[in-house]
């Protein structure tokens, strides 16, 4: 969410006349119109919907089933998790790694699903880090992150990780436009106009095995890329960006950053800007940026540093880029199922603009353009523009649609989902969020299929709708059927962290498939441990290394002697179990580096300086059998 403080607290007070400080009768309140039984999802029975939601500044993707709204798993994306070891292990240390060194913490805002022809395919997951800029692929057959890589010439990556039909590529616009990596960066802020660059990437990936690259970036003009999505169907091989602060203003406060009537959505013919690469168009420039990836069979990340990427100059290559003048500080960027619309929300605006692709088309063949900006075409507004959808709320924020010809918007200022017609542009319904909602999620909602049965709002300001929690109260969604003409709501559900976007996928498309352990044979971890037998301690000079087993319920060695101050000890655990649902934990007294998870046929490492003499019991930390208490040990330190 960004949103120009001020502004909203004015239109707040002044519109909302207190929404937040007073409940509205009865208003959401599933058990008055007995909308509960539809959330209800009876013990024992499996959800419709996985729900895969944002964790924000918690930098983690939270798993939810739809329509009960129960959490499932937390899978650790940019933020080292102790619950799991991510990030403590020596095995998952350097998915955080970047150009700075280890970055432990980031600020997920945007999940999308892979798709195959435009719909949902169930393979992977994507997220952004809109802090140290990173894009993550997470795998939907082990809910494990894979992939991280780092984008060069960004800082802030809001636009991101939004996908083309086919997932051949993934997106990322930078939020914050800086000097180039391999520019000068030592310059006054206020040379942001001769020195600040704006960067989108391109992201390739491999259709089976799913590995990214950062294939080209386009360089632009000093603005500021807020969000994207694909063109689908007829506008295949475009992808659409938001962008605000086309001032190139250094400082946002609202009277540099909102001066201009209209800001843009960039219109990117990406399918033109890889013939260029292909035809040896990209310049080759110095960047330095990480590329992690987790291997399922060495159950080891690595992490590769690149030192070049190719960059595409859209000012020189005229028919790549392209802008269109679009109401104040637009944010969501969304394309509807059929390709052919193009909604863009002026987050200050008091109406939804919706451009029309065909249009798009002929105004770039007739040349319809108002001038340039910054050496790029601008598109006149009303040769793209399809029409304006007229007051439907304050402060529109995200679009997803419904396939019947149906776009739902968010209205952050207003707090409410708008559903309104595309073809007419007449708003149909509207339905109160508590409070201040930004972004929504329709199963399948951005692809060419959605699946809309239900509609999930994920809300900002929670105040009055759970029993409090001190100063912090938890982040909310809230679910709506929208199964009729009129949207329901039906449950209320705490969320994780910040809850930006969130995508939902049908759980048949995934729930069969589902990794249930790893074949110990095929664990080829450096350190694996195959049997009980095999286990062992090795001494190399001041290093231990203990080879470990667990298995219910018991670690072998389980007594460990012969380590003196100064030693670096590590803990290779392997959990020889071959059953689904039985990870161990290990834990030792005092060490820093949190725990370790391991899953049936995993190998993990546990690193440990011992920092003074004595004895340390070691235990299991995750209760795996009637036995599981017994499932501890001791470590003797000598001295030195
Ligand atoms: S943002 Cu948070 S509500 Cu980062 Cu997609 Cu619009
Ligand atoms: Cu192993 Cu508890």
């Amino acid at each position: 969410m960004k949103m120009n403080i001020t502004k909203v607290l004015l239109l707040l007070a002044a519109v909302s006349g207190g929404v937040l400080s007073c409940k509205p009768k009865n208003a959401g309140d599933a058990s008055a119109s007995g909308n509960a039984q539809k959330a209800y999802v009876a013990p024992g029975k499996y959800d419709e919907f996985y729900n895969f939601v944002s964790g924000g500044f918690s930098g983690q993707m939270s798993v939810y089933g739809l329509p009960s709204g129960r959490l499932f798993r937390v899978i650790p994306v940019f933020s080292v998790d102790p619950e799991k070891g991510y990030g403590y292990s020596e095995e998952t240390k350097p998915m955080l790694n970047t150009s700075h060194g280890f970055v432990p913490w980031d600020d997920l805002h945007h999940t999308e699903l892979s798709q195959t022809n435009g719909e949902v395919d169930g393979k992977w997951v994507f997220g952004n880090a809109n802090n140290t800029p990173r894009v993550a692929r997470i795998d939907l057959k082990s809910f494990k992150t894979s992939e991280i890589i780092e984008l060069p010439n960004s800082a802030g990556n809001h636009s991101s990780p939004f996908i083309t039909e086919n997932t051949e590529y993934v997106v990322a616009g930078t939020r914050f436009s800086v000097p180039a990596d391999d520019a000068n960066g030592d310059v006054p802020i206020s040379t942001y106009k001769q020195n600040f660059k704006g960067y989108v990437s391109f992201i390739s990936v491999k259709k089976e095995t799913g590995d990214m690259d950062l294939a080209f970036q386009i360089e632009l003009p000093g603005i500021n890329f807020d969000l994207s999505h694909a063109g689908k169907g007829k506008s295949h091989g475009w992808f659409f960006f938001s962008c605000y602060n086309t001032e190139q203003a250094n400082s946002l406060l609202e009277v540099n950053a909102s001066q201009k009537d209209k800001d843009f959505i960039m219109a990117v013919n990406w399918k033109k800007a890889e013939e260029y690469i292909k035809a040896g168009k990209g310049r080759k420039v110095k960047a330095n940026y990480a590329h992690n990836k987790y291997n399922e069979k060495t159950h080891t990340a690595t992490s590769e540093m690149k030192s070049e990427v190719l960059v595409l100059d859209a000012k020189s290559l005229k028919d790549i880029c392209y802008f269109i003048p679009c109401p104040k500080s637009p944010h969501g960027c969304d394309v509807d199922p059929t390709g052919e619309y193009i909604v863009g929300s002026g987050k200050l605006a008091a109406l939804i603009p919706v451009f029309s692709f065909d249009k798009i088309q002929s105004a770039i063949q007739s040349k319809a353009f108002d001038g340039e900006y910054d050496g790029i075409p601008v598109i006149k507004y009303d040769a793209a523009l399809y029409g304006e959808v007229k007051k439907p709320g304050l402060g529109p924020l995200h679009t997803e649609f419904d396939g019947k010809g149906n776009a739902y918007t968010t209205f952050f200022v207003s707090s409410e989902v708008v559903k309104w017609n595309i073809k007419d542009l007449k708003v149909l319904d509207r339905a109160p969020t508590f409070y201040s909602v930004g972004h929504l999620c329709i199963p399948g909602g951005d692809s060419k299929k959605p699946n809309a049965k239900y509609l999930i709002a994920y809300n900002k300001i929670t105040k009055d709708r759970y029993i409090p929690t001190g100063p912090e109260l938890t982040q909310s969604a809230q679910l709506y059927d929208i199964s009729g003409d009129k949207m329901e709501m039906i449950l209320d559900f705490p969320t994780i962290g910040e809850p930006h976007y969130a995508q939902a996928v049908s759980a048949d498309l995934l729930k069969e498939k589902s990794l249930k352990f790893y074949k110990i044979d095929e664990n080829s971890n450096k350190y694996v441990t195959k049997g009980e037998k095999e286990s062992k301690v090795v001494r190399q000079g001041n290093e231990v290394h203990v080879y470990m087993t667990s298995i219910r319920s018991h670690f072998s060695p389980d007594n460990i002697e012969g380590i003196k101050m100064g030693d670096v000890v590590y803990f290779h655990v392997t959990n020889l179990e071959q059953d689904w649902d039985v990870p161990h934990g290990f834990a030792v007294k005092g060490a820093v580096n949190a725990e370790l998870l391991i899953m049936p046929g995993e190998t993990q490492t546990l690193k440990w300086v011992p920092d003074r003499v004595g004895i340390f019991p070691i235990y299991c930390t995750d209760f795996c059998s009637a036995l599981h208490q017994e499932m501890q040990g001791y470590v003797r330190v000598s001295p030195k």
